[in-house]
Parts: C-alpha cells; sequence; structure tokens
C-alpha cells in the first residue's frame, strides 16, 4: 500500500496557462450623438487570435507544427501569433527520439519547446506510446524486452521534457472500432497492464505534466469511445495516474457529431479533462465552417474541455491536404473556418471558464490513487 506522502504533490499544482494576455477589458465612454448622451457601459473586447480568444474562456487554442516548416515566414508569423500551444506532429514520438535502443534525440523536441517558450506558448506532448512511427528495432522486442523498452522510452523522454509540458499524450491509438483493445505487439507482448503501466511511468517520470489517452473516432457516444470511458472509469478507481482523454477529431462534413459535445461531457462528469487534440475537418466553405464551430461551442460549453489544437493550420502542411482540411488555405488565407472558430471562441468569453487543471477528483486524489497498488509497486 503505497503512503499519503509518496503521492506527487505536484500533480494537484494547476497545469502551466499559456502566457497570452487575457481578456482586454473596453469602457465605453458616454458618447454623445445628435446631442443626446446615449449609454455608458463596459463591454469585453473581441480578442483577435485564436489563442487570445480561447483564453477568455481559460482555454488554450494550439497547433501541430514540426521545425521543418520554420523556414518559411509566412508560416511563422502565423505560428507565432494565433496559436497559444504547440504540439510536435512528429518530432517528439518514439522513431525520432530512440531511434536505437537507449540512444535518444531529443533535438525536434527541443527546438519545439524552445520555440514555444519565446512565443509565450504551452507545449502538449505527442506521444510517448504508440504502436505507429516505433523505431524499427522495437519489432524485435518479446514479453519483457519490450516492456522494459517501453518504461524506459517513457522514462527518459517524458524526463527529459519534465516541467515543459502541459499535458502528454501517454499511449496513442489503442482501441479497436469495437471498443476492444488494438491487438498491437505493445497489447500481445505485453498484456492488458500495458497502458497502465505506461502512465505509471509516466507519471514518475513527469508529475507535473497532464496525462492523457488520445485516440480517434471518439467524436461521439459509440462503442470506441465505450471502451475507452470504461477503462478511464477503471484507472480512476485503482488509482492508476491519468487526468485527461486526446478526442483527436479527425473530421469532415460527413461526420456525425450529434453526440460530440454528450461525449466530453461524460468525460468531464467522470472526472477527468478533455482536449481536442489533433482537429482537422475535411471539406471546405460554410459545411466546413459549420463543423469547426460545433467543435468549438462543444468544447466551450464543457467544463473540463481544457483547449483545443489543430493539427497544423495550413492546407499547404497537412497530412490530408487534398481534403483541405485546415482554417488556413495553401496560400495562408484565413477561411470561413477561421472566422467560425474565432468568433465561437469570443462568445464563450467570461462564462464556463474552463476548469482543466484539476488531477481528477478530490476523492480520486485522498484515496484510490494513493492506495493503487500499481502506483506503490512502481514509484
Ligand atoms: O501528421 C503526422 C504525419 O506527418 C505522419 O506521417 C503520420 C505517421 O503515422 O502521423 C501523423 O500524425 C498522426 C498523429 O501522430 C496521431 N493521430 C493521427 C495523425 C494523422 O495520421
Amino acid at each position: 500500500m503505497i503512503s499519503s506522502t509518496s503521492v506527487p504533490r505536484s500533480r494537484r499544482r494547476r497545469a502551466r496557462r499559456p502566457l497570452r494576455a487575457a481578456v482586454a477589458t473596453v469602457a465605453t465612454a458616454g458618447l454623445a450623438v445628435t446631442g443626446i448622451v446615449m449609454f455608458s457601459t463596459t463591454a469585453t473586447a473581441q480578442a483577435d487570435t485564436l489563442g487570445a480568444a480561447a483564453e477568455q474562456s481559460g482555454r488554450y487554442f494550439g497547433t501541430a507544427t514540426e521545425a521543418g516548416y520554420w523556414g518559411d515566414s509566412q508560416y511563422t508569423s502565423i505560428l507565432d501569433s494565433e496559436f497559444s500551444s504547440l504540439v510536435a506532429e512528429n518530432g517528439m514520438k518514439w522513431d525520432a527520439t530512440e531511434p536505437n535502443p537507449g540512444e535518444f534525440n531529443f533535438d525536434g523536441g527541443d527546438q519545439l519547446v524552445e520555440r514555444a517558450q519565446a512565443n509565450g506558448q504551452a507545449v502538449r506532448g505527442h506521444t510517448l506510446v504508440w504502436h505507429a512511427q516505433q523505431p524499427g528495432w522495437t519489432a524485435g522486442l518479446y514479453g519483457d524486452d519490450l516492456r522494459n523498452a517501453m518504461i524506459n522510452h517513457i522514462t527518459e523522454t517524458a524526463g527529459h521534457f519534465a516541467g515543459q509540458i502541459s499535458s502528454w499524450d501517454v499511449v496513442n491509438e489503442a482501441f479497436e472500432e469495437d471498443g476492444s483493445r488494438r491487438q498491437s505487439n505493445l497489447q500481445i507482448e505485453m498484456g492488458d497492464t500495458w497502458i497502465e503501466e505506461a502512465f505509471v511511468a509516466a507519471d514518475a517520470a513527469d508529475p507535473d505534466a497532464k496525462l492523457c489517452y488520445n485516440d480517434y473516432n471518439l467524436d461521439g457516444i459509440n462503442a470506441k469511445s465505450d471502451g475507452v470511458y470504461a477503462m478511464v472509469e477503471d484507472f480512476l478507481a485503482r488509482g492508476v495516474p491519468i487526468d485527461c482523454v486526446g478526442i483527436q477529431s479527425h473530421l469532415s462534413t460527413e461526420s456525425d457529431l450529434s453526440t460530440y459535445q454528450a461525449n466530453l461531457q461524460r468525460f468531464s462528469d467522470l472526472g477527468v479533462d478533455v482536449h481536442i487534440t489533433e482537429l482537422d475537418v475535411g471539406g471546405s466553405g460554410t459545411a466546413q465552417a459549420d463543423v469547426y464551430r460545433t467543435v468549438t461551442e462543444a468544447c466551450v460549453a464543457v467544463e473540463r474541455c481544457a483547449g483545443i489544437t489543430t493539427w497544423g493550420f495550413t492546407d499547404a502542411y497537412s497530412w490530408r491536404g487534398d481534403e483541405t482540411p485546415l482554417p488556413w488555405d495553401a496560400n495562408y488565407q484565413k477561411k470561413e473556418a477561421y472566422t467560425a472558430i474565432l468568433d465561437a471562441l469570443n462568445a464563450a468569453a467570461g462564462s464556463n471558464t474552463g476548469q482543466g487543471s484539476e488531477p481528477a477528483t478530490a476523492a480520486y486524489e485522498q484515496t484510490a490513487r494513493r492506495e493503487s497498488p500499481l502506483v506503490a509497486q512502481l514509484a
């Protein structure tokens, strides 16, 4: 049994917030029009960047990026001014950070952290363990050899970036569409406990970062999100350190979003933060803008929705560029989608302030987690 003093107290602190300016309040002086004093009131300014607009309700608005794009000044002027959080599109993945066993290369991640810090932006970590983008050498590992490699990778990587990451996608895409576990090398070689072991290792390596499970097709109440929900519920009950769920949100104008907000809400009610982590929307025009608006409105309506990250921001650099899925076109012109997001964020200014910062419920902190045999065993 773990003693209460073994619970990393620092996890109770609030996550670092982006440093961007918050709400600007404008006092509108009494105006005389045709000799009549009309009004004297106080109004909230409408922010004109996505990051500043999101900050008005205590949330972040971020994007995925990579140092390889930074030679383009049109790109970087948007990157540096519009967003309050960055995530590495590929640079912090296992294949990039540990190309050979025990040999680490954090250059891409370090560059991203440096740029973000210079611009007052937070950094999300993506991703410590995933069935894809593993270095080639993990394919030759079985059983406890793979387990030890995974734990060492998490320890070294989360340890290297400790103190600089607001939230980590500890485990990525570990569920099938029917809600069962994906039969990856991780699942087959390590069995059902591998996900919780990954979270425990990440918690030990970086007690300040919020720890997320991240996946796609969690865009409503469905068999897959039911499976993830059951895992999170179980983790909280047993004291496995999990703080958040990443809802990737790779969408299109055909996506059924009828239960999108309800799904965010149920995770929030369960006691974890939700993050929209990889938003992009195949399509164009008003139909595309409507999807972006729906997602943004859902996030700002759910107290524990901590923020939104788009998977890139210009169609010039997107993993699905032929679907024109991002808020800026390939020539860096803002689309209708951009305005839809900005308006939805501004409309939420000052209301329903995001609470996506506390590490789960008080009950969870005080009882279950402290008694977790897993935490005790691996701490
Ligand atoms: O955008 C990433 C792309 O550059 C990589 O080639 C690809 C490799 O699988 O990964 C992309 O990012 C993925 C993310 O890490 C996890 N969710 C799905 C994203 C799109 O494939």
